[in-house]
C-alpha cells in the first residue's frame, strides 16, 4: 500500500527536498507551507504524487482542519519552522520572539496533536526538526535554542506516551545547513546567509532530506530517538568568562 507523508514547511528548504524525495520514492505527500506560488510550483514538479495545503503553522483551526483532510498518516515530519534574529532577549522585538514560539511549539504540537489518533492506527512516525541549538547555548538564540529544546524533549516524552503502540519517534538536530534560514533569520538578506556559509561547506538541504527518509524506511523493530547531525567545519565554542 502507498505510505503518505504529511511534511509541513515543503516552500523551502528540508521540506521541500524531502517531499521531492519521498514523491519520488513512491510516497504520497501532503505537504505545507504559507507561499502559495512555491505550493503551486512543486505540485506542478512533482504531479500526483503530492497534495499541497496552504498552512499557517500558527493558525490553529487551520490545522486541525488539514489534519482532519489528511486522514491517517504513516509519516509526519514536522519541519516547519524559524529563528528570530541573533539578538539578545531583552534587546529583541517581543512579537518576533512570540512568533517563532507560536510556529516552532504551538503549532508543532497543534498539528501533532490532531494527528497522532491516525498515526496510532498506522503504526506510523513522527521525525521533528530540533536543532543543535537545543543542546549548545550561543548568545542571541535564547528563545530559539529554547524553542528547540522543547521540540526535542517532546520527542523522547513522545516515545513514552507511545511506547507498545508501534509508532517511531526521531528528533533531528542539525548544525549548520545553507537553505533560507538564515536569510528569513536576517529579514530577507542574503549577503549576511551568503557570509555565514562563506567558504566552511555546510550541509545541503538533501543532506537533511537523506536522513529524515533513511530514518522514515528503516526496519519496523528500530527507532532513533536523536540524531545530530553537523558539517565537519562546524564544532564548539568554550564556556564564556567576565571579570567585570
Ligand atoms: P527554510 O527557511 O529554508 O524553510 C522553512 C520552511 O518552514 C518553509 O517552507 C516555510 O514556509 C515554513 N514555515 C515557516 N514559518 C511557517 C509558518 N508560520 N507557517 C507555515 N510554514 C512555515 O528553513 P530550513 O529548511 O533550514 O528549516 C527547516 C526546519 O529545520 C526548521 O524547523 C529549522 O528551525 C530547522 N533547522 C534548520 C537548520 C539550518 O541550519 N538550516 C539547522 C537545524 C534545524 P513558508 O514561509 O512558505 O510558510
Ligand atoms: C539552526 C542551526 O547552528 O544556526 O538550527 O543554530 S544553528
Amino acid at each position: 500500500m502507498t505510505k503518505t507523508a504529511f511534511i509541513t514547511g515543503i516552500t523551502a528548504g528540508f521540506g521541500q527536498a524531502a517531499a521531492r524525495l519521498f514523491v519520488r520514492d513512491g510516497w504520497s505527500v501532503i505537504g505545507t507551507g504559507r507561499r502559495q506560488d512555491r505550493l503551486d510550483a512543486l505540485a506542478a514538479e512533482l504531479g500526483g504524487g503530492l497534495r499541497t495545503t496552504r498552512l499557517d503553522m500558527r493558525d490553529p483551526d487551520a490545522l486541525r482542519r488539514a489534519a482532519a483532510e489528511a486522514g491517517d498518516v504513516d509519516l509526519l515530519v514536522n519541519n516547519a519552522g524559524l529563528a528570530p534574529p541573533l539578538e539578545s532577549l531583552h534587546e529583541a522585538d517581543l512579537g518576533e520572539l512570540t512568533n517563532v514560539i507560536d510556529t516552532n511549539v504551538t503549532g508543532l504540537v497543534t498539528l501533532t496533536h490532531a494527528l497522532l489518533p491516525g498515526i496510532i492506527r498506522r503504526k506510523g512516525a513522527i521525525i521533528n526538526l530540533s536543532s543543535v541549538s537545543a543542546t549548545y547555548p550561543y548568545r542571541g538564540g535564547a528563545v530559539y535554542g529554547g524553542t528547540k529544546a522543547f521540540v526535542r524533549q517532546l520527542s523522547l516524552d513522545l516515545r513514552c506516551d507511545l511506547h507498545g503502540t508501534g509508532v517511531r519517534v526521531t528528533s533531528i538536530e542539525p548544525g549548520m545547513a545553507e537553505t533560507e534560514f538564515t536569510v528569513v533569520r536576517n529579514h530577507g538578506d542574503q549577503a549576511a546567509s551568503d557570509a555565514l556559509y562563506a567558504d566552511m561547506n555546510p550541509m545541503t538541504a538533501e543532506d537533511i532530506a537523506g536522513m529524515i527518509h533513511w530514518i522514515a524506511t528503516l526496519p519496523p523493530h528500530l527507532n532513533i530517538n536523536t540524531i545530530e547531525p553537523m558539517p565537519v567545519n562546524q564544532s564548539f565554542a568554550g564556556f564564556a568568562v567576565a571579570r567585570p
